[in-house]
């Protein structure tokens, strides 16, 4: 699978009209991981609350999704744009990769809801692709 020039031009079009709304994109994608997907929740017990919108949770949902927006600019080598973040999920903080996954369905569900009317299937399956991307650069240092 790869990212058509078209693809990119969407994620990034997409994503710079979205932009501005980063920190509440972010407090929703990882509230909701963390309400679905409650196993999540053991990578953050260093928090005192990881409940859904407590302060730590928006702050580092936006860092994630803050990431993820940056990456754009790597979009044409995402694996060695992404290398150190890479480390850091693999070696320091060991977060199962499957976890990417979870965190992109997450997101796109958020984004459909705040930008009905941007987010079209077009949109979707482009940032689907480009989040799929994304995700196996991440995993690139697991082994
Ligand atoms: Ni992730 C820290 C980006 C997925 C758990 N993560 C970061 C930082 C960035 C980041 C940026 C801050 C790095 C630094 O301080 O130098 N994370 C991303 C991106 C994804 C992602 C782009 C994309 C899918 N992270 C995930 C997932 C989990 C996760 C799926 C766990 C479920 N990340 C963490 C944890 C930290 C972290 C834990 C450290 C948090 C802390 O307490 O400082």
């Amino acid at each position: 699978m790869s990212l058509s020039s078209k693809d990119k031009a969407t994620v990034k079009a997409f994503f710079g009209k979205v932009g501005g709304k980063a920190e509440d994109i972010g407090n929703e994608t990882l509230s909701r991981t963390i309400v679905v997907y409650p196993q999540t929740k053991t990578y953050f017990a260093h928090w005192d609350n990881v409940s859904a919108g407590a302060p730590m949770v928006r702050k580092h949902g936006y860092t994630v999704v803050k990431g993820l927006l940056d990456a754009v600019d790597m979009i044409d080598d995402l694996v060695g744009g992404l290398l150190c973040l890479s480390e850091l999920h693999a070696f320091r903080l060991r977060i199962d990769p499957a976890n990417f996954k979870i965190l992109s369905h997450n997101l796109l569900v958020v984004l459909a809801i705040m930008f009905p009317n941007d987010f079209t299937p077009q949109v979707h399956v482009s940032v689907d692709k480009y989040l799929a991307k994304v995700a196996l650069a991440l995993s690139e240092k697991y082994r």
